[in-house]
């Protein structure tokens, strides 16, 4: 007997071979929607995919700077977003024009975006950066360059702790990890005494300083599949788990808070996504002009590691 999800899985994978489509999925999605994706990771490393797919279509299953950054790689590629609405609130937290005034404070700073930006963002950004690579990234700015980091202040703040560096932060946020809080890894701690913490840097200042690590989402793929522990808890998005289970049977996930699900996120279903093949919608594509500048963003900072 076929269940209703039986049934979408058929007909999105029958569409997506007629359309030629490849389907992307970020590592905080729904478990049925990471399960039905050709590739699992983050959002610099779903963008290298695309960059390599010889596929005509990819439905992005992520948010829309994630589709955006995917456009910026491959304009010629057709991407889609399931559910326009699938935004990312701490992107939303800086516009172009807030950018260009805050510039014009710092007229000598180098301006370095994380990733989670607009593509107009990036286009008025000396160099991009993801979570994984941005300690490295401020590493390599030159000494007395004074450095604006936009838009997520902790992701910024925690470079500077760790390079020493001086940082002019954007206030922005993400209010799904800002969920995360430090008495709730005190009391895991003491409940489950030998499992390490691992910790997004997008979270407060309080929890990346009780972690064992603080990693990007591969990060916490990867030292969950090396570490020898037997209990990690984990301080993100708690999309994750689903892959870290996945992956690693013989371990325990512990989420620091189940409170941490980002909404924009969950909108991406079987559902939008068979839409989304039958429709061809929506499409994202980035105007040719900001995606040429935004794209010397991405590029320096694949130059620079
Ligand atoms: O770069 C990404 O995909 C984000 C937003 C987080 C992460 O650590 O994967």
């Amino acid at each position: 007997m076929t269940n209703n999800n039986d049934e979408l899985i058929e007909q999105i994978r029958r569409l997506k071979k007629e359309t030629k489509a490849i389907i992307l999925s970020h590592n905080y999605q729904l478990g049925e929607v990471q399960d039905i994706a050709d590739f699992v990771g983050d959002s610099l490393e779903l963008s290298q995919k695309a960059a390599k797919t010889d596929a005509d279509v990819i439905v992005f299953c992520g948010v829309h700077f994630m589709a955006e950054t995917v456009s910026i790689l491959c304009p010629h590629k057709t991407v889609l977003l399931p559910d326009m609405h699938a935004g990312c609130p701490l992107a939303n937290m800086i516009t172009p024009q807030r950018l260009l005034e805050k510039k014009t404070e710092y007229p000598q700073a180098i301006v370095m975006c994380y990733i989670n930006s607009s593509a107009a963002v990036k286009a008025e950004s000396d160099i991009c950066c993801t979570s994984a690579n941005t300690v490295r990234l401020v590493q390599k700015v030159p000494l007395g360059k004074e450095i604006l980091f936009v838009p997520d202040q902790y992701l910024g703040s925690f470079a500077a702790a760790e390079t020493g560096r001086e940082m002019i932060l954007w206030p922005g946020y993400c209010p799904t990890h800002v969920r995360i809080q430090p008495q709730d890894i005190l009391r895991l701690r003491t409940e489950h005494p030998h499992a390490k913490v691992v910790a997004h840097p997008e979270c407060r200042t309080e929890v990346t300083a009780l972690a064992d690590a603080v990693l990007s989402t591969g990060g916490m793929i990867r030292f969950a599949r090396e570490s020898e522990a037997k209990e990690i808890i984990i301080g993100t998005e708690i999309g994750i788990l689903h892959r870290l289970r996945k992956e690693n049977p013989g371990k325990s996930f512990i989420p620091v808070s189940e409170q941490a699900v980002c909404p924009r996120m969950k909108l991406i279903t079987l559902e939008t996504i068979l839409w989304s093949l039958e429709s061809m919608e929506h499409q994202v594509k980035v105007p040719e002009e900001t995606r040429l500048r935004a794209k010397r963003a991405v590029d320096r900072m694949l130059e620079v590691l």
